[in-house]
């Protein structure tokens, strides 16, 4: 099983999508061992980023993801990471796909709702950066044995 790192940003919560993003993991069969509501200082922000830090969009990414706050959350399943990535479609809602996250929730780039770890190395990066190993979950689905084939 594999873990990501998924966060629902300033935008998202303020939309009042907290709830659905939850709903549309947990239906998809992912389980949910890790969350927290909080809103992010600047150090941890910068780590998050850190390979954007040089970038134009930067100070607007930052003052953006600081501005309110985040449901941040750590998701386990069979192939997590890239499920998730489908799940939440294109950076750019307007290039997302239509039932994606961000394809039927979104407009700008810079308010793209939901952040969610691109491969199995930043999951386990992400993960690090804000929770600590005893504040994620270690459970069994009831329902596992009817989602997975083996
Ligand atoms: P995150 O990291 O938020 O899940 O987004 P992605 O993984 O899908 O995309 P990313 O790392 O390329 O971008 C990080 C974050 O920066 C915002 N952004 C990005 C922006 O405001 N303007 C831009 O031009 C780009 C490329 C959106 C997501």
């Amino acid at each position: 099983m594999d873990r990501t790192f998924v966060m629902v940003k300033p935008d998202g919560v303020q939309r009042g999508l907290v709830g659905h993003i939850v709903s549309r993991l947990e239906a998809k069969g992912l389980k949910l061992v890790g969350a927290r509501f909080e809103t992010l200082l600047e150090p941890r922000v910068n780590d998050q980023y850190k390979e954007h830090l040089e970038k134009p969009f930067y100070p607007s990414l930052k003052k953006y993801i600081m501005g309110g706050p985040v449901f941040l959350m750590v998701w386990e399943g069979r192939n997590a990471v890239s499920i998730v990535r489908k799940l939440i479609g294109a950076t750019n809602p307007q290039e997302a796909a239509p039932g994606t996250i961000r394809g039927d929730f979104g407009i700008d780039i810079g308010r793209n709702v939901i952040h969610a770890s691109d491969s199995n190395e930043s999951a386990s990066r992400e993960i690090a950066i804000h929770f600590k190993t005893a504040d994620i979950s270690s459970y069994t689905r009831i329902d596992a044995a009817v989602i997975y084939e083996y």
